[in-house]
Parts: structure tokens; sequence; C-alpha cells
């Protein structure tokens, strides 16, 4: 019988969109099918005022296994003096825009991680702000074990993440990262027991919903441009953003509900 469940599950609570990978058959590796419904669905959430917060889980006992290496779209023909695919291609049309798109995001997005995280499943997690996973869950750069290098941006957050020694170990021996030890390096923020993650995610996406976008937005922008610049330089651009920030409403409510002792209300995004 023809499975007619959908591949991205699209749930609303609030500000607060969840987006949950289900091809749990497949560990929610990604077809054709499941990169054109996630990519349509963060861009809508991102042009969306009222989406304050983004949730990016899988269904079932994985998050992402990563490209589905049995889609035909893609798949190695192993026949004798079959044409090798151009799987640079892939990543050049779905991968990188899917990680621009993460890396460009206007509100934050939390990935709750649940299970098994894999190749580019690991590193689509990566790709998110905050990294919330189960206890039980584990990350694998698992692509030297098929011939190919860390990609969705992994060899850029990697080194930057757990710096180059530990990057480069796990880029090349593939080895399966537990939770707690990925926390201990640095690769993810916290883990908390899979009972836990359910709750523990959702009471921290609504309040960075409930945070002021922009600054949030603004932040992550100065991180990244940060890495590039001088001290000096960096020091400029701070005060090149906070001079727009400045001019926003949520900085005039978040100073007047300071000395009004109340909670601000943002509404900027
Ligand atoms: O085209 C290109 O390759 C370029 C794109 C590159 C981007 C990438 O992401 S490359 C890396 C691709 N991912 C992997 O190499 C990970 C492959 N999967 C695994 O290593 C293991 O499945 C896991 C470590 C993730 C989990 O292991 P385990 O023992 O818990 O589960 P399992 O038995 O291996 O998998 C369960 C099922 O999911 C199984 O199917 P079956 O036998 O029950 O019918 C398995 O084949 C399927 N599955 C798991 N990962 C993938 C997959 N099917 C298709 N593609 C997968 N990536």
């Amino acid at each position: 019988m023809p499975d007619d469940s959908p591949v991205l599950l699209v749930q609303r609570d609030g500000p607060v969109q969840t987006l949950t990978l289900n091809r749990p058959q497949a560990l929610n590796s990604f077809d054709g099918a499941l990169h054109d419904a996630l990519t349509a669905a963060l861009k809508a959430a991102a042009a969306d005022a009222s989406v304050r917060c983004v949730v990016l889980t899988g269904a079932g006992r994985a998050f992402c296994a990563g490209q589905d290496l049995s889609d035909p779209a893609v798949a190695p023909d192993p026949r004798p003096g079959a044409t090798p695919r151009d799987i640079g291609h892939l990543i050049e049309a779905r991968y990188k825009p899917l990680a621009m798109l993460l890396h460009d995001f206007p509100v934050p997005v939390v990935a709750a991680v649940n299970g098994v995280a894999a190749g580019a499943g690991a590193n689509l997690a990566l790709n998110c702000d905050l990294v919330v996973a189960a206890r039980s869950a584990s990350f694998i750069q698992a692509f030297a074990k098929i011939g190919l290098i860390p990609d969705c941006g992994g060899t850029w957050l990697l080194p930057r993440l757990v710096g180059r020694a530990n990057a480069m170990a796990l880029a090349l021996l593939g080895d399966k990262l537990p939770a707690q030890e990925a926390a201990r390096l640095g690769l993810v923020w916290r883990v908390v027991d899979d009972a836990a993650l359910d709750a523990e995610v959702r009471a921290l996406a609504g309040r960075l919903a409930a945070m002021p976008s922009r600054a949030l937005a603004e932040t992550r922008r100065a991180f990244a441009a940060a890495d590039h610049l001088t001290l000096a330089e960096a020091l400029s651009r701070e005060a090149d953003v906070q001079r727009r920030l400045g001019m926003s409403h949520d900085y005039t409510e978040g100073v007047t509900a300071f000395f009004a002792k109340r909670a601000p209300v943002f509404t900027d995004r």
C-alpha cells in the first residue's frame, strides 16, 4: 500500500512553528520531496511575521540520516561503464540553499535532536542556532565512510564549533558521537532526558519567541561576520548594528519595560 503520509509535518503553536521530518522508515533521510517540503516550509515561516521561532525535529527514532542513499536521482549506478552521477549538482541545488536559508533565517531556529543525526542530517542540526539533544541521540559525520567529505556546511561549521583537532577526528573517522560527548565538545548546547525533550524545547522556543527577533538575528549575523573581521572592524560593526537597533521600537519597549518593572512585549522582526 502506498505511504501517503506527508514527508514533513508542520505544526503551529502560537508564534512557534515546528517542522518534523517525517520519513521514519528511512530515518528521515532526505529525498527530493523532503528537500522541497522543508525548503518551502522554511521560506514560508521566514516570510510570516507572526512566526517568531522555528523548531526542527524528526519523527520516530532518528533526527535525520542525511541524504537518502537509495534515491534513484543520486544513488551511484554500480553497473560497469555506467556514467557517474553529478552529486555536486545536488549539493549546489539542495544542501547549499538549505544551509544558507538557515544561516540567514530571520528568527531563531532550534534543533530538537531526538535521535541519530548522520551525514547532512548532523550538519542540518549544526546549522540551527541552538541544538538541544535527547540523551540517547548521537551525531555521526558519516561522509568518509562512503567516500565523501562533510557537506551541508560541515567543513565550515565543525572547526568553528569544536576546534580543528576535534573536527578533523570527527570527519576522518566518522565515529558515532553520543549526545553527552557532543555537548562536552561544544557541538550541541544542551542534552536532556529523552522524555523531557519536547517540553524543554517547547519552553525554550516560547522564550525565544518572546524575545526581540531582530536583535537575535543581528547577534547571529555579527558572530558570523566576526569570523573574518579584526577586533577594530568588529567593534565598528557592533556600533553600526547598535545604531540601527537603537532606533527600533523593540529597544524603546525594552528600556521602557525595564523601568516600568514589567515584561516587555517585543514586536519587531
Ligand atoms: O548523494 C550523495 O550521497 C551526496 C549527498 C551527501 C549528503 C549526505 O548526507 S552523505 C551521508 C549519508 N548518510 C549516511 O551515510 C548515513 C547512513 N546511515 C547509517 O549510517 C545508519 O543507518 C545510522 C548510523 C544513521 C543508523 O544506524 P542504525 O543501525 O540505527 O539503523 P540502520 O539499520 O542502519 O537503518 C535503518 C533503516 O534506515 C535501514 O533500512 P531497512 O534495512 O530497515 O530497510 C537503512 O537502510 C535506512 N537508512 C538509514 N540511513 C539511510 C537509510 N536509507 C537511505 N539513506 C540513508 N541515509
